[in-house]
């Protein structure tokens, strides 16, 4: 397996957290590339130009990362990070959705910190942390999850992605919870050998 890669992105942090929990992380080549540059290699493998994108010996060039990870799944002898079926299926995606959402606004956030600043950019930047904070608010009202699933994976790589671009908007005053459910995952080795070095 190839894995087209950039090494701040929490998405492809969330896939090779995922191929480490399932042993498999040995078997991908990992591909060095700056998705903003929309280098030919990568737009064989993923037309949107984004990372992560993973070229497969058997199943061709897969994205997003929740698919990779769904493939992942079907390799090796590890428990599955999504269940195979049913409401356990439907209930690891729903949080799943939730968290690739933080993840999705975070990224946009960041893009959006780069450019002049305007009051279009104050008012899309506003919504965005808006979307962030309710979903915060979202897990920290429910059961944290207690195994290592996809969404566990995603939240995880979303908080870790939250310290790294915007640690001067403390989250975890307001977050005891995350913050304690965090501090474990975040010693699980497959997430301290991801973390992204600024
Ligand atoms: N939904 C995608 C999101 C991937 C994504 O947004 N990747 C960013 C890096 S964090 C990217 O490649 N951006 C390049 C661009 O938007 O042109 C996934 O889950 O893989």
């Amino acid at each position: 397996m190839r894995l087209f890669y950039s090494p701040t992105s929490p998405f492809v942090r969330k896939v090779m957290v995922a191929a480490k929990l399932r042993g498999l992380a040995e078997r991908i080549e990992l591909i060095p590339c700056n998705p903003h540059e929309s280098p030919p290699a990568l737009l064989a493998a993923n037309p949107l130009s984004k990372v992560p994108a993973m070229e497969t010996p058997d199943a061709g060039a897969l994205v997003d990362s929740l698919v990779i990870c769904e493939y992942l799944d079907t390799l090796g002898d590890a428990p599955r990070l999504i269940p195979e079926a049913g409401l356990a299926r439907v209930a690891v995606l729903q949080a799943h959705a939730i968290a690739d959402g933080i993840l999705d606004a975070a990224v946009a956030r960041r893009g959006l910190s780069l450019q002049p600043v305007d009051d279009a950019r104050r008012a899309q930047d506003a919504r965005l942390a808006g979307a962030i904070s309710r979903a915060l608010a979202w897990f920290e009202a429910r059961p944290l999850p207690e195994a290592m699933d996809l969404a566990a994976v995603t939240l995880g790589c979303a908080l870790g992605y939250l310290d790294f671009r915007f640690g001067h908007e403390p989250w975890r005053p307001v977050h005891p919870r995350l913050a304690d459910w965090f501090q474990g995952v975040s010693a699980l080795p497959a997430f301290r050998e991801t973390a992204p070095i600024a």
